[in-house]
């Protein structure tokens, strides 16, 4: 078979020849064994050809029985590979029976069933059910299920499945039993199981339509004192989902199951969710305040999938964003409904322009809707998820909250227990809101960030104010050309006054209030009767995923950040002001720098606005966003230009900062109300500047001493780790024993490590591999360590010398052979390694050269294919 026959081609997509209507699995559980016994009741599909043979997916399976209508079939009559199960003369509905064995606590990949602690956990989605039992493996293959789980009781004293429970019992030798019900067609990536020594929390509760749901979270032992807030977010979820899109609950059953070993950050499996341990568990003493919202928002994400992915899911992998873009918007809307508004929008950008950008600029950049694909797993991917999310948002402002939640209404009603596509989800927008969404379906095909370019001209003796606005999209990997998209551009135009010039725009786009509809590669558009030139604002909220260009001086963007109303907007204004200083793109850089260090100062003054927000534009941007930035990336000048920037203004402003750090001191101690969050967020960003200048550096060191929640301790920790105050290492010594049996916090240790901006962190880091703390088969202790140094610290993976990329790949092989998809994530660190400036390079080519024919795995062979194109 040659390379290019594994592509999976969206145009290829046929209806599948059998459907599955009805599925019953038996498993005899057990780490090392386990059997699972299926029945199938299969009937002909849209494209059957009566004689056709069925070919079922399989892998790492061990056949023991098999018979069709009760009859054992004979040998002659079905063929086993690596990768299926095909039967011959099969007329008609049928039933098909097998029994496999398979070994849990083999299974490193972690996808199928897989052991962990003690635990049987499973993973399915996107392809992992095949290693559980033959099937047609595909999500438009939908079933109703009944699954009979078997195991001793003492060491599975708790079994769970999808649906509901509707039956247990005792079997002898010390066995028992437990039967669930899912009787929502479902696919076969949305079954799980989970069997082990776990303990429980629950809640009963009345849906809006009045079913009563018992909502439940399991943990192990010693963690589920640690799950009550976990409790409370479903219940937020579930009652945020009735009021903002009429959505509730189908199950008398919600469980939520936290382990330890999980490749991604959760999954929604139909009432059955299953989440790496880090977005359940939280305390004060463990979690920190980012870790609780990111709990209640991964909560969010995988209840809203029940709706947007699991009632109606897809018709295949190629409409992966039809659920995830969808669901992130939901999740993304609860927390900004729950929380502040701007600034859940600020940190979805940061992560959008700092990672989804970057991404989409890279060797590996894809549309939202790919139309190929060697390994699905490698399109679990930013642009997928956020910038998916982003195109439901436009979808948002262009046909506003009210007809937005109608074309959401048509959707589920027209789709629901139906496998649909990208084109379903806009047919429902385009039918409530009457308006032909052709052009906007280009969102989902074309990859590359747009760009816009914004030139404006005032004819004072006119008094007429024109604007003249280009879209171009870049080339990216095989889409060489593109073509206009339909481009939802907010603006504003303030007057000398600083107040907002209502003037009616005229021109060739369609300009409706504060938003222009962009369609065609230029569009001029102009306004007239205005007295004098205003300050335009543009693209408020990010309401369009693009780049913006328009020559803002220093003293417009330190106006806007004063003056302008949207909030997203004036925090914009600072790091556009911000970027430019630290990339010298000012004509007169003195007059930036000191425009910059005038708004902030203001902001630190200004003791009415949310401290939350005042923390967002003191955090100026980032190693990736300034990358972003540039054509060439010289690491160097980068994290220097950077570096000055920020020792200046913290000397700049040291007196407010510390003013603010001692005034919010009170208001920090609170607890987990949006102001003391608040409060704490402030706080410590005054102190990671304070800490740039030597006298603080106890300030730092008298926070970790005194510290009684995990925000302010890892926040006093950080600072010293990231200064090399002289009670560095006596910190972090004290903080690694102190959380010494704590995974999920030893994990922030290492991260600290691993991610200290130092060129000798990759010695450091060479050290953490060679000790105990490294254990390759746990996906979170990889991302701590390798994640963290690759992706969070510029300083030690560009280290000049390659050392930090030798680093890297060194570890690949081997995590390749454990788990592909953690490797393959590693291995997309080198994503932008075409744009590095320098001999840095030629280094990273050499480097994954280096490693061509080392990765065995599909996942991490097409990632390196298409990283060397
Ligand atoms: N659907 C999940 C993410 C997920 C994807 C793949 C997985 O294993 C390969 C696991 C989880 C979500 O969006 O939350
Ligand atoms: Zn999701």
């Amino acid at each position: 078979m040659t390379e290019d026959a594994r592509i999976v081609r969206l145009a290829d997509y046929r209806p599948p020849a059998w459907r599955i209507v009805r599925t019953e699995l038996a498993f005899d559980l057990d780490l090392d064994d386990t059997v699972v016994a299926a029945r199938l009741e299969l009937t002909p599909g849209e494209s059957y050809a009566p004689g056709a043979p069925l070919r079922l997916d399989g892998e790492e399976l061990a056949l023991l029985d098999i018979a069709v209508d009760g009859q054992p079939l004979p040998p002659a009559r079905y063929a086993l590979d690596g990768e299926s199960l095909t039967v011959h003369g099969l007329v008609g509905p049928c039933v098909l029976e097998t029994r496999a064995r398979i070994h849990p606590a083999r299974n490193t990949r972690l996808e199928g069933l897989y052991a962990s602690r003690g635990l049987l956990i499973t993973q399915c989605e996107a392809e992992g059910f095949r290693r559980i039992t033959w099937f047609l493996d595909r999500p438009d293959v939908m079933s109703a299920w009944r699954v009979t789980l078997r195991a001793d009781r003492a060491r599975f004293p708790v079994l769970l499945a999808n649906g509901n429970p509707v039956e247990r019992g005792t079997l002898d030798d010390g066995r028992h039993y437990a039967v669930w019900e899912n009787p929502h067609a479902t696919p076969c990536y949305l079954f799980a199981l989970v069997a082990g020594r776990l303990e429980g929390i629950h809640r009963d509760l009345v849906t809006a339509e009045g079913r009563a749901v018992r909502l439940a979270v399991w943990a192990a032992p010693e963690d589920i004192g640690r799950c009550g807030f976990a409790l409370d977010a479903i219940e937020r979820a579930l009652r945020w989902d009735e009021q903002r899109f009429g959505r509730t609950y189908d199950l008398d059953v919600f469980n939520i199951v936290a382990v330890q070993d999980f490749t991604m950050g959760a999954m929604e499996n139909k009432g059955l969710n299953i989440f790496n341990a880090r977005y359940i568990l939280a305390d004060p003493d463990t979690a920190t305040d980012a870790d609780y919202l990111a709990v209640e928002s991964v909560i969010g994400h995988e209840y809203f999938h029940n709706w947007s992915g699991n009632r109606v899911t897809l018709r295949d992998w190629f409409q992966l964003a039809l659920k995830e873009g969808l669901t992130v918007f939901r999740d993304q809307e609860f927390t900004a409904d729950l929380h502040s508004r701007a600034v859940k929008r600020i940190e979805d950008v940061r992560l959008l322009r700092g990672r989804q950008f970057a991404e989409d600029a890279g060797a590996l950049a894809h549309p939202v809707r790919p139309v190929q694909y060697r390994e699905i797993n490698n399109f679990y991917t930013l642009t997928v998820y956020e910038k998916g999310a982003e195109i439901v948002r436009m979808l948002h402002t262009l046909l506003g909250e009210e007809t937005f939640r109608a074309g959401m209404d048509r959707y589920f009603a027209d789709n629901d227990g139906r496998a649909a596509t990208v084109e379903d989800f806009l047919a429902a927008h385009a039918a409530v809101s009457g308006r032909d969404l052709a052009q906007f379906a280009r969102w989902y095909a074309q990859a590359g960030t747009p760009q816009l370019r914004i030139d404006d001209e005032y004819d004072a003796m006119r008094g007429r104010y024109t604007l003249r606005i280009r879209q171009h999209t870049p080339p990216t990997p095989g889409q060489p050309d593109k073509q206009a998209l339909l481009i939802p551009l907010r603006f504003a135009l303030y007057g000398p006054d600083g107040e907002p010039v209502a003037a009616a725009a005229e021109g060739d786009a369609v300009v409706r209030d504060d938003l222009i509809e962009l369609t065609a590669d230029v569009h001029e558009i102009h306004f007239d009767g205005l007295p004098a030139k205003p300050l335009p604002a543009f693209n408020q909220g990010f309401a369009a995923p693009v780049r913006l260009d328009y020559a803002y001086t220093p003293a417009q963007l330190g106006r806007l950040a004063r003056i302008e109303r949207d909030a997203f907007n004036r925090w914009e204004a600072l790091q556009r002001l911000a970027t430019g200083v630290m990339l010298r793109t000012f004509a007169d850089p003195r007059a930036a720098q000191a425009a910059l260090s005038d708004a902030l100062g203001d902001l630190l003054d200004d003791d009415a606005a949310d401290p939350a927000f005042v923390a967002e534009c003191l955090a100026l941007p980032d190693f990736d966003t300034l990358a972003d930035q540039v054509p060439q990336i010289d690491v160097d000048a980068l994290l220097a230009a950077r570096e000055e920037l920020l020792d200046l203004l913290a000397e700049d402003h040291a007196d407010r900062l510390e003013r603010r750090y001692h005034a919010l001191a009170d208001l920090a101690a609170g607890g987990l109300d949006g102001p003391a969050m608040a409060a704490r967020t402030l706080r410590n960003a005054c102190l990671g500047w304070l800490a740039r200048l030597d006298p603080h550096e106890a300030l730092a060191q008298r926070q970790f001493d005194t510290a009684t929640v995990m925000t302010d301790r890892l926040g006093a920790l950080r600072c010293l780790v990231r200064f090399d105050a002289p009670g560095k290492d006596a910190a972090l010594a004290a903080f690694r024993e102190r959380y010494r049996h704590d995974p999920l916090v030893t994990d922030k240790w290492l991260t600290l490590v691993a991610a200290r901006p130092q060129p000798e962190a990759v010695e450091d880091v060479r050290a953490l591999l060679a000790s105990d703390w490294w254990t390759p088969t746990n996906p979170n202790r990889v991302r701590a360590i390798l994640g963290s140094f690759a992706r969070m610290n510029p300083v030690a993976f560009h280290r000049a010398d390659g050392a930090g990329y030798a680093l890297l790949a060194a570890q690949l092989p081997g995590l390749d052979a454990i788990n592909p998809q953690v490797a393959a994530r590693l291995l997309g660190s080198f994503e932008s390694w075409q744009r590095l400036a320098g001999p840095r390079r030629a280094l990273a080519h050499d480097t994954l050269r280096g490693l061509d024919g080392k990765l065995t795995s599909r996942d991490c062979a097409d990632l390196l294919a298409r990283l060397l194109a």
